[in-house]
């Protein structure tokens, strides 16, 4: 299944919690080639405190053989071990976040995990980039591509496709 998973950061070393987390999405089982990987954009909080700083976020997509839930905990998995704690405000600044945006034409809605990501197709910061390795990609439940979806967003705040290497 092709799976798609956002990673953001704007809290302490946002490029390398970026890097720690590829490196580790990278070794988990069962993934399959290709693997796609955006550029790291830099972009406003949205729905955040005042107090928040900006985010790099990116976005990667995956192949994988296991199941969809397998893949979420390997994803928390990950969170942890780079010091994220696992309670904490809605929308606090984080030093890493890894959410699961689609796993092939799943649909699903239980309370540990929502497929599509229901909040993807609002956010500029997860267009964006999901737009540049997958522009074509409709999304299940939805009529419009990525890119339409993303030409025709009321959200225009602000976002930077930066160099940062990965
Ligand atoms: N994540 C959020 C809330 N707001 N804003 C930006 N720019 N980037 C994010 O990754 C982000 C956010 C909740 O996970
Ligand atoms: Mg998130
Ligand atoms: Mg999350």
């Amino acid at each position: 299944m092709r799976a798609g998973v956002a990673f953001g950061s704007n809290l302490g070393d946002r490029l390398g919690h970026l890097q720690a987390a590829s490196a580790e999405v990278m070794c988990i089982e069962k993934l399959e080639p290709p693997i796609q990987v955006s550029a790291i954009y830099e972009t406003e909080p949205v729905d955040c405190d005042a107090a928040a700083g900006k985010f790099l976020n990116a976005v990667i997509e995956i192949g994988y053989t296991g199941d969809a839930m397998e893949l979420l905990q390997r994803l928390r998995e990950i969170e942890k071990k780079l010091g994220r704690p696992s309670r904490r405000e809605r929308n606090a600044s984080r030093t890493l976040d890894l959410d699961l945006l689609y796993f092939g034409d799943a649909l699903l809605s239980t309370p540990e995990l929502e497929l599509p990501h229901p909040r993807m197709t609002t956010r500029r910061f997860v267009l964006a980039p999901l737009a540049e390795i997958r522009p074509d990609l409709v999304l299940p439940s939805q009529k419009k591509t990525v890119t339409e979806l993303l030409a025709a967003l009321p959200d225009r705040s602000p976002l930077v496709r930066t160099s940062l290497q990965w």
